[in-house]
């Protein structure tokens, strides 16, 4: 055996042209940053921040390709040639017919919401997140859980915990009628679950459920590709086909669809609303103007429709995904090996540590992962985030939800870190571990009305 042991590594699929220089600070520094920013890492200013771990949202490298496409951006108000390239993107490769574009994600869910849900109607999800749920409650919906039971144990290894649980739609189906069902809320790559895939088998008996009651399938497709991905490497009958052709199977089973092109599309800035239904798109087409801007840029300028349009096509390499995900599972094999709990399969788009089995001794109303969120900062100056109850909110009775997954979300930005990155990250977090007994709960000392986790302050106990 020669004495390299044969391994073959493989690396990312681009290079460097331009480098972005990072401030390091000190520890004094730093716990003075987080003190004044409440306990909260959305409120640290990010010049005080060393890897920048909060979110893969918007956050991501744009190629070559897509700030060269950035100059052809034609800036008209009505009819912008921009937008017929990102609808053409939006047709080719996810095959919805119907483009509305929006400033981001939740422009989206805001129209969609509005338009689809009546007073009153239940919208089952495969989980929830945060701004999902926001609308579809706004708009007077009742969202109910229907992703499977593993999906909120961080320690199954099931290997499609994204998967919806056929038989608790079918329970609501019952109990409310499909008439009072607005429609199926599918996320793909489930967020909160920790980047957690559904498998096509699921969504194709998903599909033939919904169908046989005329339930719509409303697709969050914020991350496809990476949902993709997974399904290529664990599905049966899957593995020879391409990420481009697994997504557009994925697409063709739903009924239209909302995304965040801040997160796959490897956008700064962007989303979408899109369907397969004319009269959905028209009332889309009346509303969008009244919250966003003119239908054929939706609070866009031209120049980010033509890098959503590049940045779709780019987002279905499979090159591009393995060393995306790669990234992801280098991590987080870096952090299993230090002993820390994580959520497993180790997901698509971060690592989420387990903070109640991290800080066993801090009870969930001392918010666990928001109080280990601020230690690693002030370890490190690395940021991450919370997706816990401070992320769950209160339900329409004033109480907290207590959901039973309770993470601290270490994201990793799609072509923007490096190997060295994810040594320093894991070695924070393995640091932070072994002070573990020495870290005390917080008391929430500001809560703001909407999605409070953005916002909200917090003094140490
Ligand atoms: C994140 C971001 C955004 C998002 C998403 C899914 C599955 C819709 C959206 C909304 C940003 C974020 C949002 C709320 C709380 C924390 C962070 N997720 N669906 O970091 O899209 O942000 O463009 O309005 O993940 O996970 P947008």
């Amino acid at each position: 055996m020669s004495i390299h042991k044969a391994k073959r590594s493989w690396a990312e699929p681009y290079k460097m042209k331009m480098v972005e220089l990072l401030k390091t600070t000190t520890r004094t520094q730093r716990l003075k940053a987080i003190q004044q920013a409440g306990y909260n890492t959305f409120l640290l200013p990010s010049e005080d921040v060393y890897i920048d771990l909060l979110t893969d949202s918007g956050t991501n490298a744009m190629s070559d390709q897509q700030w060269s496409a950035f100059m052809l951006g034609d800036e008209a108000y009505a009819g912008s040639k921009s937008y017929f390239k990102m609808e053409q993107a939006v047709r080719k490769y996810y095959g919805y017919q119907y483009l509305i574009p929006t400033h981001q994600g939740r422009g989206a869910e805001n129209i969609l919401s509005q338009i689809m849900i009546k007073k009153g109607q239940v919208v089952p999800g495969n989980m929830y997140f945060t701004t999902t749920r926001v609308h579809q409650e706004l708009a007077g919906g009742i969202f109910a859980d229907i992703i499977i039971d593993e999906a909120h144990d961080p320690n199954n290894l099931h290997p499609f915990k994204g998967n919806v649980d056929l038989q608790k739609l079918e329970d609501l189906i019952r109990k409310h009628g499909a008439q009072n069902i607005a429609y199926v809320s599918l996320a793909s790559n489930v967020n909160m679950a920790g980047g957690q895939p559904f498998s096509l088998e699921n969504l194709k008996a998903l599909r033939q459920l919904t169908s046989a009651h005329g339930i719509p399938i409303i697709h969050d497709m914020t991350r496809v590709a990476e949902n993709a991905y997974f399904i290529q490497q664990r599905e049966k009958g899957y593995t020879k086909k391409t990420i481009r052709e697994i997504v557009r199977e994925i697409c063709d089973l739903t009924d239209g669809a909302t995304m965040s092109a801040k997160k796959d599309a490897l956008v700064n800035i962007g989303g979408f609303m899109a369907t397969n239904d004319p009269a959905v798109f028209e009332e889309a087409r009346n509303l969008v103007v009244v919250y966003e801007g003119l239908h054929t840029y939706g609070g866009l300028a031209g120049r980010d429709m033509e890098a959503i349009a590049v940045g779709i096509s780019e987002s279905l390499d499979d090159h591009h995904q393995k060393a995306r995900i790669g990234q992801v599972l280098y991590l987080g094999e870096q952090m299993e090996s230090f002993g820390i709990p994580i959520v497993k399969p180790i997901g698509g788009h971060g690592i989420f540590v387990d903070a109640k089995a991290f800080l066993p001794h801090v009870p969930q109303d001392q918010f666990p992962a928001q109080a280990l969120a601020a230690e690693i900062y002030k370890d490190s100056g690395v940021r991450t985030m919370e997706r816990g109850i401070v992320s769950a909110g209160r339900n329409s009775k004033g109480e907290h939800y207590y959901p039973q997954l309770e993470l601290v979300r270490f994201t990793i930005p799609r072509r923007v870190y490096t190997q060295a990155h994810m040594d320093v990250v894991a070695e924070s977090a393995a640091a932070v571990f072994e002070q573990r007994k020495k870290i005390k709960g917080l008391k929430m000392v500001y809560e703001p009305k909407y999605l409070r986790f953005f916002q909200a302050r917090f003094e140490p106990l």
